[in-house]
């Protein structure tokens, strides 16, 4: 299978963790959307990475649903429960990581905005997001090794992927430093090869 990335998209990040844990082999497509000359909307109609392209040509995205889709594929460690409720549970943890990177990037690219078009309020309103959403995955994380249960599912590495997100766009954000249970989650996480070797290059 390919998948269709870029290197520092934090949701084609989470698939390559993914990918990487469950040890399934794949071919890397590195492309980016904003780049002229991308082919990711011939892809992807909603022109984003990730995506990913089984060997029989069908196309999944978004990552909640790439990785639902290698998670039927039954290699590696399940990083979903087989219980119905408790998978909605880990599902719950990934929206909520997921948001935090949704909100970041919002804000990231308000940031970005000429002078006059960008609105500080709107900059602020998203971070907002990303406080109240680290505050409340601190709250589940707190006396726990992960977020569900005894081993690593989904959602640790969607949070892994969000806090990772945070040092490279937004290093400003104390977060380590507010949100302790996060702050060993994501060292427990970045020591993993998985996300090693998935390290988003400078920006
Ligand atoms: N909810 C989607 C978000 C994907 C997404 O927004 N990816 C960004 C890269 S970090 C992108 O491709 N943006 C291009 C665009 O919005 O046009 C997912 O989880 O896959």
């Amino acid at each position: 299978m390919k998948l269709v990335a870029s290197l520092t998209s934090p949701y084609a990040r989470k698939i390559r963790v993914i990918l990487a844990e469950k040890g399934l082999p794949f071919e890397l497509v590195v492309d980016s959307p904003w780049e002229a000359g991308t082919r990711v909307p011939t892809v992807n109609p909603l022109g984003k990475v990730p995506a990913l392209v089984t060997d029989g040509g069908e196309v999944f995205f978004d990552s909640p649903v790439i990785a639902g889709y290698l998670e039927t594929l039954g290699a590696g460690p399940r990083l979903l429960p087989a219980d119905a409720l408790a998978a909605v549970r880990v599902r719950q943890h990934e929206a909520l990581a997921d948001g935090i990177t949704d909100a970041a990037v919002a804000a990231l690219l308000e940031s970005r905005r000429p002078d006059g078009e960008r609105s500080e309020r709107e900059i602020a309103r998203q971070l907002e997001k990303v406080d109240r959403a680290l505050a409340e995955l601190e709250r589940r994380a707190a006396g726990r090794t992960w977020l569900d249960g005894a081993d690593m599912h989904l959602g640790d590495v969607a949070a892994g992927c969000a806090l990772g997100y945070l040092d490279l766009r937004f290093p400003r954000i104390d977060w380590r430093g507010r949100h302790p249970a996060l702050a060993a989650l994501a060292e427990r996480l970045f020591a993993r090869a998985s996300f090693a070797g998935t390290m988003p290059p400078a920006a």
